[in-house]
């Protein structure tokens, strides 16, 4: 039985030597250490020899598996390696090669213009809220003091879809869905799109308002003016003059038209402010007593201000754009000239 275990180690080292990769290594493994293994039908073989032999020859046994598997590792470790270069070699990365261009974007300029704009009311302590761009008659017209048939729907040419509902023409919607949430007192600000049926280089059928809405006791014009003329100074420069026209909104009572020295010829007058060297951006008032009342809140504690961004015509000032159809065109070198 020794000779035998003997030769068996010699046959399974000679094997060992002869490998060329892992897999006849796997094949030898099984070959020694497999059910019917060389090695395992030899312990098997142990109760065949003598008992006062087996102490002896199960030693002999051990000492031959150690070497044997002592034997596979090393081979393993030699096979893994030799695999492991050659896959270095194969995937060699040449950093020196130059990469592919990557295209980098920019904000679209009213993107650009509604995070500018909100950034700095939440810095005066606006909240930034959302409205439907599907409206209802009521919060878009009658909820802000203007009723079916009254003359002033004219000012705004609005796209119907049934009687009741219409795509909004104007964020004033959000107004009312919001006193109606909320106790007073409160600051909102409301970035979003609004659609009338208007078109030429300053109107488009889609375009963007930003609405402001602020609701406390002691509300005054001063405070509109003082807080609009901040917000001006930062968006377009503390040079920028101020013009304030009174005008007229249902919604608002008194209500004015604020214009701006125009960026580009700073009041000189130039083709983009057509040589008057102001331009028209929003429309703004103190809040018609009964615009809080339809809302439930108490005109008689509580007074408010509101204004309305035209947002297309902030960033055709500040980008010098000529015509409003450029911000919807989707001409990449545009886009481009915004980088
Ligand atoms: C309004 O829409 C009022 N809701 C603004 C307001 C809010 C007044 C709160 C008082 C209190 P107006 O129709 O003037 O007002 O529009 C406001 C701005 O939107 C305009 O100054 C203009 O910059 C922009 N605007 C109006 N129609 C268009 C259009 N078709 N295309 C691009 N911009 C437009």
């Amino acid at each position: 039985m020794i000779e035998e275990l003997l030769k068996i180690k010699e046959e399974l080292l000679g094997d060992i030597k002869k490998l060329t990769n892992l897999k006849e290594l796997n094949e030898v493994r099984i070959k020694a250490f497999g059910k019917a293994g060389a090695i395992s039908n030899l312990s098997k073989g142990m109760r065949d020899v003598a008992p006062e032999d087996r102490p002896k020859f199960g030693a002999l046994i051990n000492i031959a598996r150690s070497e044997i598997e002592r034997e596979l590792e090393l081979k393993n470790k030699e096979f893994e390696e030799a695999e492991l270069n050659k896959r270095l070699q194969e995937e060699k990365v040449d950093i020196t090669e130059p990469s592919k261009a990557c295209e980098i974007g920019a904000l679209h300029p009213i993107s650009d213009v509604i995070d500018r704009l909100t950034d700095i009311c939440v810095d005066m302590g606006f909240s930034v809220v959302e409205g439907p761009e599907i409206e209802s008659d009521y919060y878009n017209f009658e909820a802000m003091n203007i009723p079916k048939n009254h003359p002033s729907r004219d000012m705004q040419d609005t796209f119907f879809i049934t009687d009741e509902i219409l795509l909004r023409s104007q964020t004033s919607a959000v107004q009312a869905r919001e006193m109606e949430k909320r106790k007073p007192p409160f600051k909102i600000v409301c970035p979003g799109k609004t659609y009338r049926n208007d078109s030429d280089a300053t109107h488009s059928p889609i375009f963007n308002q930003l609405e402001g809405l602020v609701v406390d006791e002691n509300i005054s014009m001063a405070d509109l003016k003082s807080m609009l003329t901040i917000l001006m100074k930062r968006l377009y420069g503390e040079d920028t003059k101020i013009r304030f026209r009174p005008s007229f909104f249902p919604f608002t009572e008194p209500s004015i038209e604020v214009d701006v020295s125009c960026p580009n010829c700073h009041g000189k007058g130039c083709n983009i402010c057509k040589g008057s060297g102001m331009l028209e951006l929003l429309g703004a008032g103190v809040v018609n007593p009964k615009v809080l009342e339809m809302s439930g809140i108490d005109s008689k504690k509580y007074r408010g201000f509101a204004f309305g961004f035209g947002l297309d015509r902030t960033a055709m000032i500040l980008n010098s754009i000529g015509n409003i159809r450029s911000l919807y065109r989707n001409d990449k070198r545009f886009l481009e000239q915004m980088r």
